[in-house]
């Protein structure tokens, strides 16, 4: 859009007036930004208006990305941006007198989700808006996002995440698009004079589905979409009073986020939330299309719904009950709408994470969909148990063990079923979906994860973005392949010195940063060397750990090393003890190390409280280590270890998830890769002779190390070194730990020798962020246009998808 500078100043000064009868000299930051955003909305709202028209207009297939989570990331600059306005409006603020960022730091974060899997969808609102796609969200408007975290006494504390205090300025209450959900009570199934069933509900509980709309702007293209977030309320019944207790429960539907990543805790009001917020979409998106068709036929050329991961699985069943019990549909027509309609990713292959109910709960929850799963199931077995026989079928069964297996729900019914990255993908054919791989194997694809870069680049690196823009223009801003013009300057000392002077000043910039947060004055002339995730055992913050308490014992023998900053930022579900306690023994470390006068000039250690998507957009420019070590076969994808790349960090990595294909991107030459291969871990699965012990003997420097978890030389982590002692030495190591310690020390020697050389440095980084761009979800969401959805046309563009199986 066109605004000019004096124009915004005009019109922020006239919105600030109505909105606080006051000038903008007497207004607080937060009253500055609820002016802006709702300045900001006011010029959303027509392309907003304009693009729903044109999809109904041109009746244009739509995708539905169902997702129990989505982290936006603030969006007032990310609107501003993709508005095509921020440079406007920033100047027009300065002019005013006022400091643009005090103004986007008042914005609250929307913590709707835990890591990777709500990052990933709303990254994927973001570029199907960018590249024209009609793409919705599905999802919880959470009264409560994920926990705040503090440390006290080193330990995690978690705080509730009032996020909506202030209101949420980008969202739209929908009342007249509310729709009614049903929980428990039973079901009467009548034949009537149509010849089809009637079902009668008896004794629900009913619920009001109430839709808020969210904005989502595409980049320079005045397309906006819509995330719809729903928030249960008591329905207003004419006759029906609602106790304060019912209210209370059907208030809780939608009160908190549950706080555990990659892990299903069986609870029933997860299992509330789940079919509240699918029911509430598949009703509105049915609804929506029969308003202008009298049946429900071609509904599967101008509707695709994915589901990301199982946590939206019942929208299969659900549009079953929709299709036949509303719409009249027999069941193999309703099936195969709902085949042909749905897909699935999946996003882990962790055991504990597979998402199974115990049958009597989800029965007395969800009396009709359980109903409709039990002939799913039925038919599921009549169809192949004679092909593939009882013992393969009843392991993969909908219904087994008195349990609903959800991945099995979500294969069976969807017509495409994805991978993150392709030994994910392949690792899922190979393991944990075998059997339905078996039957179904042209349903199982691969599409590996994406990130925007005009968040992490546009937004976060403004530094790196203006020398990008002065050395090859600025083309990349709207195709990020674009940065493979980079390489043309591997030999351009002045442009390679200039790389390490923008990263100079953003680690000056997170040095303040880290200063301001945790009271830690820190070297900005260190290897600033990072590690931001969910804190979980797999992606072993453990390992990094133990590396650092070696640097720590060599310093303290008298070897010299170049300095390093280790950065953490993560978060531990609340409820996961032994990922609470890694947490306090980082910390302990963290203060041992910073507090030691002969170590802290080669060493330091941070751990900053409360990472989120903000802190990342903070830290991720200033990097110059990305560790990606996660026991080779069990993260995904990764998406952290993308952003580190563009920002130009060099990934420490072993060979997992989207590592593989960021090694694959730049070359041996430009990642640091280390530790036991995918394969080498299943050959010690399978022999079981893996001796976490034998390491402990054979070397010393890990003896060193793990006797400093309970030997006292760590204060204050009596019991917490102690165990984690016993789980990698009388346990065994379940994440290969100490297998990897070696190698894990050697490839940081090598770090530290590279570092040395400033400009073969630079040289890394600047591959690095030159072949980042295939990174970027814009071409991750058209391969599942194209492949999944069947949006775009099948003709593939260059989309840098050159390594991916
Ligand atoms: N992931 Cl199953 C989550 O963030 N939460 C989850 O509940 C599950 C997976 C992650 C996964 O661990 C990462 O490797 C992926 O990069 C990410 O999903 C997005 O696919």
């Amino acid at each position: 859009m066109a605004l000019t500078k004096e124009q915004f100043i005009t019109e922020f000064k006239d919105m600030a007036l109505r909105l606080y009868a006051a000038p903008i000299e007497d207004l607080s930051s937060q009253q500055l930004y609820q002016a802006l955003a709702l300045l900001t909305r006011s010029y959303i709202a027509k392309p907003w208006a304009d693009t729903k028209a044109r999809y109904d207009e041109e009746e244009t297939k739509q995708v539905f990305y169902f997702s129990i989570e989505f982290l936006p990331g603030r969006l007032l600059q990310s609107n501003l941006l993709n508005l095509g306005i921020l440079d406007e409006v920033e100047a027009g603020l300065k002019e005013l007198d006022l400091h643009p960022d005090k103004i986007f730091d008042a914005e609250a974060d929307p913590g709707l989700g835990n890591g990777g899997l709500g990052r990933l969808a709303s990254a994927f609102m973001d570029a199907m808006a960018s590249v024209g796609m009609a793409g919705n969200g599905n999802g919880i408007r959470y009264q409560y996002g994920l926990f705040k975290q503090a440390f006290v006494n080193g330990y995690q504390v978690e705080l509730p995440d009032d996020w909506m205090r202030n209101g949420f300025p980008w969202e739209t209450r929908k009342e007249n698009r509310a729709v009614t959900v049903k929980f428990g009570g039973w079901v009467e199934l009548r034949p009537s004079r149509g010849g089809h069933l009637r079902v009668i509900y008896h004794n629900t509980d009913d619920v009001l589905a109430v839709p808020y709309d969210v904005a989502m702007v595409g980049y320079h293209n005045g397309v906006v979409n819509n995330l719809r977030l729903w928030s249960a309320e008591a329905p207003i019944h004419a006759g029906t009073h609602f106790s304060l207790e019912q209210r209370e429960r059907i208030n809780q539907i939608t009160q908190i986020l549950y706080p555990d990543d990659s892990d299903n805790a069986g609870k029933e009001l997860r299992l509330r939330q789940e079919y509240f917020f699918t029911s509430a979409g598949i009703q509105s998106i049915v609804r929506h299309y029969r308003r202008t068709h009298n049946s429900m036929a071609g509904f599967a050329d101008r509707v695709a719904i994915h589901i990301n991961d199982t946590h939206p699985a019942m929208a299969i069943p659900e549009l079953m009950r929709v299709l036949m019990d509303d719409e009249h549909v027999g069941w193999d027509e309703a099936w195969r709408i709902t085949l042909k309609v749905m897909s699935y990713t999946n996003h882990t292959l962790l055991s504990e994470a597979l998402e199974v109910w115990p049958i009597d709960m989800f029965r007395g929850l969800l009396p009709r969909i359980y109903q409709i799963v039990q002939e799913i199931d039925r038919r599921f077995r009549l169809a192949f148990v004679p092909q593939f026989g009882q013992a393969m079928i009843d392991r993969i069964a909908p219904l087994g063990n008195g349990q609903v297996r959800m991945a099995y729900l979500a294969t069976i019914g969807s017509h495409a079923v994805n991978g993150v990255a392709p030994l994910h993908s392949e690792l899922l054919k190979k393991d944990v979906l075998h059997d339905l791989f078996q039957i179904f194997p042209e349903r199982f694809n691969n599409k590996t994860n994406g990130i925007t870069p005009r968040r992490w680049i546009q937004i976060g690196d403004r530094p790196l973005a203006h020398l990008l823009d002065k050395k090859i223009g600025t083309a990349w801003r709207q195709n990020p392949l674009a940065l493979r013009k980079l390489h043309d300057f591997i030999d351009d000392k002045r442009f390679l010195s200039d790389l390490n002077a923008t990263k100079a000043e953003n680690k000056r910039e997170l040095a303040k940063y880290i200063d301001q947060m945790v009271h830690v004055k820190v070297d900005p002339d260190a290897i600033f060397d990072v590690q931001i995730k969910r804190l979980h055992a797999y992606k072993r913050q453990l390992l990094h750990v133990l590396g650092i308490l070696d640097a720590y014992l060599a310093i303290k023998r008298g070897e010299k090393r170049p300095k390093r900053l280790h950065i953490f930022g993560a978060k531990a579900a609340p409820s996961y003890v032994y990922a609470k306690e890694i947490i306090k023994v980082m910390n302990a470390v963290a203060n041992m190390v910073n507090s030691d006068p002969e170590v802290s000039p080669y060493l330091q250690v941070v751990f900053l409280p409360n990472y989120g998507v903000t802190m990342a957009e903070k830290i991720i420019p200033g990097a110059d280590i990305s560790e990606q070590i996660s026991t080779a076969g069990k993260e995904a994808s990764g998406t952290s270890n993308m952003k580190l790349m563009s920002a130009g960090a060099l990934t420490l990595a072993t060979l997992d998830g989207a590592n593989i294909e960021i090694k694959n991107a730049v070359g041996d030459d430009n990642i640091e890769i280390f530790g036991l291969t995918e394969k080498e871990i299943a050959g010690y699965y399978q022999r079981g002779d893996y001796r976490s012990r034998d390491f402990y003997e054979k070397d010393p420097r890990l003896h060193a190390v793990l006797d400093m978890l309970v030997n006292g030389k760590i204060p204050g982590i009596e019991t917490e070194g102690r165990d984690i002692y016993n789980a990698l030495l009388m346990y065994n190591d379940e994440y290969f730990v100490l297998a990897d310690f070696e190698s894990y020390l050697a490839a940081n020697a090598r770090v530290d020798k590279l570092y040395q050389q400033p400009q073969l440095w630079a040289k890394k980084v600047l591959v690095n962020i030159a072949e980042s761009g295939r990174f970027s979800a814009d071409f991750t969401v058209q391969r599942y246009g194209r492949e999944i959805w069947h949006v775009l046309p099948q003709t593939p563009e260059d989309d840098g998808s050159d390594t991916e199986g």
